[in-house]
């Protein structure tokens, strides 16, 4: 439609104009106050719109158009109350309008949760609008009882969520090259990150069985980490259980989840031996050569001595099943072969 009216609108306005520009002496005298009301109406009206409404207006979406790309993110120096937070991102833009974005504190917060209660604050840097922007922050995350519940459900999402989004936001100024005027924007960007996805693929091998009381059995674990995000946990230990009964308890001791990499870690873990010699001489492990389907669940996060309540919660609303060859452990580590029916019985 707007496309087919445009010629037609073009022709008309080339048959008036000239006439008009013939006899321009006489009619600019005479009309003069025409075009001081036009200038005043371009001053007084046109000039204030592109500055208050048009400028601002392109700003934003300028702003909106850019993207917002996470590299990774560190949680170190993990501590009851508080904890270091790096993120490392880069701002894409199409680089056209020269501007400065002034510093701003930004919320992080889960977009799927209705609520959207931050569990972080971040303080952005200024940035420029450059096409390719690296931003990098590091601060310290304070924990207190406005972001504890929504830090620990962003733990609980990221553990458990294959991609889980997150949006930043928070309120800024711009300033366009060329204008000697600061605009408040809005900086809002959801990002959809990966999750941890209940650490799948988690494996424990290279294992031993001793007959004492404590640490009787241990292992390495290989923990996958499909995260951008690194985090510092201390001593992490696990509720441990088989084929349903809790039959004792797992420790990894010092363990940090590196993103994206498998986090190699030595664990041991005090376990009730007859509930396992009784699951061995079962069908199918029996007959399979003993691999056995234990079942983890958070217990306690502690780092250099403080409980971390925001990872322990997470880690303990998720189960994770691990099938250990258990009866090839108990082969090499005693030369015990466990028959189906027991070491009673056998058929
Ligand atoms: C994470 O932060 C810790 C402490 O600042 C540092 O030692 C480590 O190298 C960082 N790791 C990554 C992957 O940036
Ligand atoms: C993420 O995981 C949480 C906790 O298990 C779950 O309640 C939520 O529905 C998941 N969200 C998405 C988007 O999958
Ligand atoms: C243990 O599992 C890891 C990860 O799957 C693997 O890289 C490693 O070679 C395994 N070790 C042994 C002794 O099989
Ligand atoms: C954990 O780190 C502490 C302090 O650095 C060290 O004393 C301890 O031996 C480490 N434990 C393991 C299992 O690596
Ligand atoms: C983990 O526990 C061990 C032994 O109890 C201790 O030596 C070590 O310092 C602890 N590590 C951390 C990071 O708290
Ligand atoms: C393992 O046990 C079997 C049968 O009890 C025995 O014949 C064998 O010598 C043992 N092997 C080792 C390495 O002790
Ligand atoms: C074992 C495993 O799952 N490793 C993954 C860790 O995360 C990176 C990317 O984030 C993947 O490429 C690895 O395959």
């Amino acid at each position: 439609m707007a496309e087919l009216d445009k010629p037609v609108v073009s022709t008309t306005e080339r048959v008036t104009d000239k006439p008009r520009r013939r006899g321009c002496v006489g009619h600019c005298v005479r009309f003069w106050w025409v075009y001081l009301i036009l200038l005043i109406v371009i001053i007084v009206i046109v000039v204030p719109v592109v500055l208050l409404v048009a400028v601002p207006k392109i700003a934003q979406e300028k702003l909106d158009h850019a993207e917002l790309i996470l590299n990774g993110i560190n949680v170190s120096n993990t501590q009851a109350d508080k904890l270091t937070m790096a993120i490392d991102s880069t701002i894409k833009s199409d680089g056209k309008v020269s501007a400065k974005i002034a510093p701003f504190v930004g919320v992080m917060y889960l977009e799927d949760v209705p609520e959207h209660i931050p569990f972080a604050r971040i303080n952005f840097p200024e940035t420029t609008s450059e096409a390719h922007q690296e931003v990098k922050v590091e601060q310290i995350l304070e924990i207190n009882d406005e972001n504890r519940d929504a830090l620990t459900q962003f733990n609980t999402w990221l553990l458990a969520n294959e991609t889980l989004k997150v949006t930043v936001l928070g309120e800024t100024t711009i300033r366009v090259k060329g204008i000697a005027r600061n605009y408040g924007v809005t900086f809002k960007k959801t990002i959809e990150m990966p999750g941890l996805n209940h650490l799948e693929g988690i494996v424990v091998n290279e294992t031993t069985i001793a007959l004492v009381p404590e640490d009787n059995f241990k292992g390495t674990a290989y923990i996958p980490n499909h995260s951008l995000v690194t985090f510092e946990l201390g001593n992490a230990s696990f509720h441990n259980y088989l084929l349903g009964p809790e039959i004792g308890t797992v420790n990894i001791d010092n363990l940090t989840l590196k993103a994206g990499q498998v986090t190699s870690i030595p664990m041991r873990a005090t376990i009730q031996n007859d509930p396992v010699l009784k699951a061995l001489g079962e069908k199918p492990y029996c007959e399979d050569g003993g691999i056995l389907p234990f079942q983890i669940r958070g217990k306690s996060v502690t780092n250099n001595g403080q409980s971390l309540d925001y990872f322990t919660k997470a880690l303990a609303s998720n189960t994770q099943t691990i099938d250990i060859d258990i009866g090839g452990t108990l082969k090499r580590s005693l030369n015990i072969t466990i028959p189906c029916g027991g070491l009673g019985g056998g058929h």
